[in-house]
């Protein structure tokens, strides 16, 4: 049956953290993988987490099925942290919102359910984009294209070769839309340029996708959400995928959201219907633990607020962290990377080139993909010395 199998590549990031595990180098740096750590290299429990994890505790509940579409109480907090709490469309009951498997699963439920709607539409991704974009929806059976993002030369998104491409893109191509803290860049567009990307939506009927993977990673919460309310203004019909992964630093627990914006309520209950179907041929129902400590820390407000101060500590270490890889850089002999400052979110488009990072891994042990992308986000005061060396030395020679 599988004799004819081939050996698929690993995948290009997680992979990258099984060599790191293997490297014996004591001085080694995982940059790979987009995870946060703390100032002492750590991965974070954060308090709310812990405090909601104790409160579950403290009153055992026994282990049901749940619904289909999720804890119904964590689908609501989770509309009301994307869409704001005010929002005509969740008055009018024109959102669903069903919990995921992480973002990744967000997003796969959407492909599944848009291949149903629309099986011959196009996906247009960013160029570059997260690796898994272009995977994922090319299994859900779609024909994957890039539109313009980012540019070298600038050091910046190609707004205007972006935009030239949506606007030539056919009526019902889906576009997937970064909605802050663009991966694997750093870049992220301007309210007015994403006031360009909603005309060329608009007028050319494109479906939306947002990919929300950092909401508060890059100004805040509410700030970063001001790109979901724009399009909620404007656009009649599109698709948010939430990933609590980051935010909440509860990767493994695999917590996300889907969120389907309809024409109206009627609209919204058939859509829903249809979701969960892709949800029951799936996997039935998803896991209880994650979303129930989301649930609790939106849900009350003195977590609320713990979680809103350690997400805002999380995102002032990375701005930190940002300005001291450019003062490093120039301790160590590298000028002109102020840009690095100039992105947003846990990545840095550093500009080196695919064998600078290969060399970066072999004889320094720094690890970061080979499109030249660092986490800055495992920056710390005990490594950025070593990782500015190491980056000046392999830029030297
Ligand atoms: N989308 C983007 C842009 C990401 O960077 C990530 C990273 O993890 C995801 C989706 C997936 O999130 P999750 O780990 O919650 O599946
Ligand atoms: O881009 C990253 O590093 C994160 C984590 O298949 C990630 O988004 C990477 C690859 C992957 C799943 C998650």
């Amino acid at each position: 049956l599988f004799s004819g199998v081939e050996q698929a590549p690993p995948d290009a990031i997680l992979g990258l953290t099984e060599q790191f595990k293997a490297d014996t180098n004591p001085r080694k740096v995982n940059l790979g993988v987009g995870v946060y750590q703390d100032a002492n290299g750590k991965l974070p429990l954060l308090r709310c987490v812990e405090a909601a994890e104790q409160r579950m505790v403290a009153t055992p509940t026994a282990k049901g099925y749940q619904a289909i579409d999720g804890l119904p109480t964590y689908d609501t907090e989770v509309k009301e942290l994307v869409f704001g709490a005010g929002s005509p469309l969740l008055a009018a009951g024109r959102v669903i919102t069903a919990q995921a498997l992480g973002g990744t699963g967000a997003l796969k439920l959407g492909a599944d359910l848009l291949r149903q709607v629309s099986p011959e539409a196009k996906v247009l991704i960013s160029n570059p984009s997260w690796e898994n974009h272009q995977a994922l929806f090319t299994r859900a059976g779609f024909t994957v294209e890039k539109y313009r993002y980012y540019d070298a030369q600038t050091k910046g998104v190609d707004v205007d070769g972006m935009i030239a491409d949506l606007r030539a893109a056919a009526p019902g191509t889906i576009v997937v839309l970064h909605a802050c803290c663009h991966n694997p860049t750093g870049y992220d567009l301007a309210p007015a340029d994403w006031q360009r990307v909603i005309d060329a939506v608009v007028d050319g009927h494109l479906t939306a996708f947002l990919d929300m993977a950092y909401q508060g990673f890059a100004q805040g919460i509410e700030e970063d959400g001001a790109v979901v309310r724009a399009f909620a203004e404007r656009v009649g019909s599109f698709l948010v995928s939430t990933s609590f992964s980051k935010s909440f630093s509860l990767y493994g627990e695999r917590v996300g959201a889907l969120s389907v914006v309809c024409a109206d309520a009627a609209e919204a209950a058939r859509v829903l219907s249809q979701l969960k179907i892709v949800i029951r041929t799936n996997y039935s129902n998803p896991p209880t633990h994650g979303a129930a400590i989301v649930e609790t820390v939106l849900g009350d407000p003195e977590l609320r607020a713990q979680w809103v101060e350690e997400l805002g500590q999380m995102r002032d270490r990375i701005k930190q962290m940002r300005t001291a890889l450019v003062e490093g850089l120039v301790a160590a002999g590298v000028q002109g990377r102020e840009y690095i400052t100039d992105q947003v979110g846990m990545f840095s488009f550093s500009g080196l080139t695919k064998e600078q990072m290969q060399r970066l891994r072999s004889e320094y042990a720094v690890y970061g993909t080979d499109t030249g992308r660092i986490c800055v986000a495992a920056l710390n005061e005990g490594n950025i010395a070593y990782v500015s060396e190491s980056i000046a030395a392999v830029l030297k020679d």
